[in-house]
């Protein structure tokens, strides 16, 4: 998006009718007064005390936010350790006996963990980790399922000080190597393998490939025992339950961080090129994400609550392990697909645990909605509460499905706009507080200063689309920023000028912002499509046509120009559809994005397709798609969760053009 673009910015549709959260959530709600967003205001920063304070701290923080220069630094003097805060003083509370980790295997098997018993095997593998010569801020890499050892080499490595780099299972060998070369990890925890829809993974033979490729050696790998088939151990690799039984009943002085000492390292999930490493800090992080799972999610010591994300991913990290864990809630573990055995697992899972909040993406919501809903509706559904989602933006008509057919209409969803960048929620209603507008986000969260600015960096006026920046601290910054490690964007061609700020992260989203400060986020800025010097969001074509009858998912991607010369881009949509639906759609989806964004945006092209190219974490891959159009080379597809759509997608491109 250029920005001498700015001024002919098409009006984008505004976001449907209101939804209020019901009186009997409101009622119980952990926030319900609408006067945090003026209180957090009024006294910025020292508002994030209200975070801060939700943790114990080993030695207690003088400044809430503390300048040093360019520095940042939150929780400033204040020192604590993150496996404290998850378990030791949930047990020393009288909480030892609740269940911190309730976990579903592929095959029916499940597992529980009391608080107590989570603690004691994080102490026993912490020991284990020292024994093999771990020490505080060395870089663990684990590289794992989702599998309880996960969750627990995390909070492992938290009480040593030793940060974690999770590396998503179903990465390969590569992938692995790359990231354990970047972070020069020298120690790994793995597994022998696991079974995907009933077909084995060997794990442990991608992680001897990874080995092959460090530039440095390993000095300790650790192999959890789940596939059991009698994998053998090389030099150096060690037996995670016999490394357990050694251990037995040791305890762990925790290890006291301070607040701006880093936690643990991920990498962005990539969408595009190089994986990037994002440090999270102790403090500020656990703060961040304590107090958005109880002001967002509305989490409560006694639910039970269920993040459907992967660990390998931020989301799992913030709302399946830290976040939950330190308000001593249950968190849901589930090692599974949503469709094995059976297309109603989740429905499933649900009404068997009693979940109370639910938070899931827009991409597993969409296929949801192409089965039908005779699977969810063969379940009890009424445990839950709230309803959350992540990841994408969410067209209207998946809110509403999602609203009416998990939710009975009275649970309300949070759209939480937030990054790996960010380390927690950003851009959300509070549940308790505010109407919700299906397809938009919602206003920041009280404390949190987020815009939509144009080209200038100047705030946009209402529904025109701009750049979605942050443009003041926030506890869950990463440590590049703290440290001020530069938080501009490189100023590539197209981005917006930040110089008129004092301090100022761009998301490199797109975004708008209606008339009540609530904000849509129309996706990544490379995601804009110019059509005859018009600019328009992917996302507002996307969801015109998702919104129509029939329709599951949809991506759009500009084309090669048109031949008049104008340098007109063409408008190239691929459409998946639900089961009896198919071509007869073409006119409906044209008169939908007509009428819904602009006749200049409707499609040129319409590929129907059984699926769209995703991302490992589920996210629609433009830039695949882009190739595919262009007929360019695709490189490596083995970043995609499905590669095989790709062969099918030329060839109904071909027979297309
Ligand atoms: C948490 C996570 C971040 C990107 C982000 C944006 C997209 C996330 C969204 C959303 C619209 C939402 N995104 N939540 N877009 N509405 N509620 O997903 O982190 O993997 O780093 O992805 O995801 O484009 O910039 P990450």
């Amino acid at each position: 998006m250029a920005p001498d673009h700015e001024s002919q910015l098409e009006n984008h549709p505004p976001a449907s009718a209101p939804v209020s959260p019901p009186a009997s959530f409101v009622e119980q709600a952990n926030v319900a007064d609408e006067d945090i967003y003026e209180e957090f205001e009024e006294n910025w920063p020292e508002c994030w005390a209200r975070a801060g304070d939700l943790l114990d701290w080993e030695s207690d923080y003088e400044q809430v936010l503390a300048r040093d220069g360019e520095t940042r630094r939150w929780f400033e003097g204040g020192q604590l350790n993150a496996s404290v805060n998850c378990l030791d003083r949930h047990v020393e509370a009288g909480r030892k006996n609740k269940v911190a980790i309730k976990w579903s295997g592929r095959q029916n098997g499940t597992r529980s963990y009391t608080y107590l018993a989570l603690k004691r095997e994080v102490e026993e593998f912490a020991a284990s980790l020292r024994e093999l010569g771990v020490e505080e801020d060395d870089v663990v890499t684990l590289y794992m399922p989702m599998i309880p050892e996960l969750p627990i080499a995390m909070l492992a490595c938290a009480r040593i000080g030793a940060p974690h780099s999770v590396v998503f299972a179903g990465f390969s060998a590569d992938a692995l190597a790359t990231r354990m070369n970047s972070a020069d990890s020298e120690y790994l925890v793995t597994c022998d393998g696991y079974y995907r829809r009933g077909t084995p993974v060997h794990q442990k033979s991608k992680a001897d490939n990874a080995r092959l490729k460090l530039d440095h050696d390993v000095a300790a790998a650790v192999v959890v025992e789940r596939l059991g088939d009698g994998t053998p151990l090389g030099d150096s690799e060690y037996d995670y339950s016999d490394l357990i039984a050694r251990h037995r009943n040791a305890t762990v002085e925790p290890v006291p961080r301070d607040a701006n000492d880093e936690l643990f390292l991920i990498y962005t999930s990539g969408t595009t090129g190089e994986p990037t490493g994002v440090r999270h800090t102790t403090g500020g992080y656990l703060s961040h994400v304590a107090w958005t799972a109880q002001s967002v999610l509305d989490i409560k010591p006694e639910d039970t609550y269920w993040c459907s994300a992967d660990i390998g991913w931020i989301t799992g990290h913030s709302y399946i392990v830290y976040g939950p864990l330190a308000l001593g809630t249950t968190s849901v573990m589930y090692e599974g697909t949503p469709d094995y055995p059976e297309k109603d697992r989740v429905w499933e899972l649900i009404e068997r645990n009693a979940v109370d909040v639910f938070y899931t993406a827009p991409t597993a919501i969409r296929a949801f909605m192409k089965w039908g809903e005779e699977y969810p509706e063969k379940h009890d559904l009424s445990s839950l509460r709230l309803l959350g989602t992540v990841g994408e933006p969410i067209n209207p008509r998946a809110w509403r499905w999602y609203h009416e057919h998990i939710g009975n209409g009275e649970c309300p969803v949070v759209d939480t706009w937030w990054q790996t960048e960010t380390g927690g929620m950003m851009v959300t209603t509070l549940p308790g507080v505010a109407e919700m507008k299906p397809g938009s986000a919602g206003p920041p969260l009280p404390g949190v200063s987020a815009k939509v600015v144009d080209g200038t960096g100047e705030p946009i006026s209402s529904n025109e689309a701009g750049y979605l920046v942050v443009d003041r601290p926030w506890p869950g910054m990463p440590l590049s920023m703290v440290e001020n490690e530069g938080w501009f964007v490189e100023r590539n061609e197209g981005y917006p000028s930040l110089e008129g700020f004092d301090w100022v992260y761009f998301s490199e989203d797109a975004g708008t912002v209606d008339e009540n400060g609530y904000i849509t986020v129309l996706g990544r800025v490379d995601d804009l499509i110019d059509v005859s010097g018009h600019l328009f969001g992917t996302a507002d074509i996307e969801t015109a046509i998702t919104d129509t009858e029939g329709v599951t998912e949809a991506a759009v991607v500009s084309g090669p120009e048109e031949s008049d010369g104008r340098g007109a881009a063409t408008v190239y949509a691929y459409v998946s559809t639900a089961e009896g639906y198919g071509e007869e759609l073409r006119e409906d989806v044209i008169e939908a994005v007509s009428e819904q964004v602009s006749p200049l945006a409707a499609p040129d092209i319409i590929v129907f397709t059984p699926d769209l190219p995703k991302t490992r974490s589920g996210k629609i891959m433009r830039r695949m798609l882009a190739s595919v159009t262009r007929g360019d080379d695709l490189g490596d597809t083995s970043a995609l969760r499905n590669p095989e759509v790709v062969g099918e997608l030329e060839s109904a491109i071909d027979s297309e053009r």
